[in-house]
């Protein structure tokens, strides 16, 4: 079996992206999805799951993976409550696995997902991307939670609901007694307890990585090179304790080596999100278009090994820059259509060789 293709898509009402638009891109069959209405902590049900499954198998896709069942803060906190919640994610693993899903995609950060300073940053052909400024992330968590959540042009993310981050002081209060071992800790008693359900439902649990890949604003991050990684695998060494590995999350630090990491955790990894990053003399890093050369990422190295290792996973185009008429508004920062196709094009292009090279050309 070869890997499998996925894109990932906001749900019906809350993204411009059609499941028919999806359907005319090449190669894809796994629609990346998740309940986008709910709360870390909520039960995904039953018939709110139906839903998208009615809706995905007029295309004919596939639900395999979702991204993301996020992780209510008291259970990366470490409070008494957190059982509460773990007994919740545990009911949504059981009543995914009733519609055949294979991985659900999760981030264990404390109060914010990936952060940027800049969404809609010229590349210079007329495009524009993501873009970390490094001196722009200091002490102001608050400055950079706003301006994020006013460039969402209305649009909901996962990690950035508006009513949780309005009690950012609460939160910053909350975590500010969690260590960096404590955080170690929790995540490793959220796996124990989850763990077991998974492979009864043989759902794996596959962690992205940390992004940016290290501390900010004072909070800890766990995943962020291949020690940590070696870690997290090791902490709970179980087959359904799995990786999404991020390829731009990674190499937003460009001393990880994407390829080599691949190559040494292959089995281990359950989703494999490419992105290509490109770095500045000074730290900061801009997001690029899926093409080798465009970025630092190493993308050909990162699908070599892939292809290498015989990965059967899921693999999806991750962030692409705004192109032609995407602009401020009218598009998901980082989740418009074309780049994210023309990657898929790309990304289908080197494997199908590599497949022709293998079976001698
Ligand atoms: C995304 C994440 O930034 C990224 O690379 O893929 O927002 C990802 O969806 C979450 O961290 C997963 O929980
Ligand atoms: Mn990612």
């Amino acid at each position: 079996m070869p890997m499998q293709m996925g894109w990932r898509w906001y749900g019906e009402g809350n993204d411009k992206i059609s499941l028919s638009d999806i359907k005319q891109i090449p190669g894809v069959t796994s629609i990346v999805w998740a309940l986008h209405d709910k709360m870390p902590g909520e039960v995904w049900e039953i018939d709110e799951i139906a839903e998208v499954q009615k809706q995905l198998d007029v295309y004919g896709f596939n639900m395999d993976v979702v991204e993301s069942v996020n992780v209510h803060d008291d259970i990366k906190i470490g409070l008494p409550t957190r059982d509460r919640y773990i007994e919740n994610y545990k009911q949504t693993i059981k009543n995914l696995s009733k519609f055949g899903v294979k991985v659900i995609c999760y981030n264990f950060m404390p109060i914010f997902d990936w952060t940027r300073t800049d969404l809609f940053h010229p590349v210079g052909d007329g495009s524009t991307a993501l873009y970390y400024e490094k001196s722009r992330i200091k002490e102001n968590p608050k400055e950079m939670a706003e301006y994020i959540l006013s460039n969402l042009g209305g649009m909901t993310f996962p990690g950035w609901e508006p009513e949780r981050l309005a009690r950012l002081d609460e939160l910053f209060a909350a975590y500010a007694h969690v260590t960096k071992e404590q955080l170690w800790g929790n995540l490793k008693y959220f796996l124990e307890a989850i763990i077991p359900t998974c492979r009864e439902c043989d759902i794996k649990m596959a962690i992205h990585m940390d992004d940016p890949p290290w501390d900010i604003f004072g909070l800890p991050r766990l995943l962020t090179n291949a020690e940590n990684i070696e870690r997290f695998l090791a902490m709970v060494d179980d087959e359904y304790n799995c990786l999404t590995l991020c390829s731009g999350s990674l190499n937003a630090d460009a001393n990880n080596d994407v390829a080599v990491i691949i190559r040494k955790y292959c089995n281990r990894i359950a989703f494999a999100h490419i992105r290509n990053v490109k770095h500045f003399e000074n730290g900061d890093f801009q997001e690029a278009s899926h093409r080798d050369c465009d970025g630092d990422t190493r993308i050909l190295d990162i699908l070599k090994a892939y292809h290498d290792c015989g990965y059967e996973g899921y693999i999806r185009p991750d962030h692409g820059r705004h192109l032609w008429d995407e602009k401020p508004g009218n598009v998901r920062p980082g989740y418009g259509l074309y780049d994210r196709a023309l990657g898929v094009m790309y990304m289908l292009g080197v494997w199908d060789m590599l497949d022709k090279l293998e079976n001698n050309g």
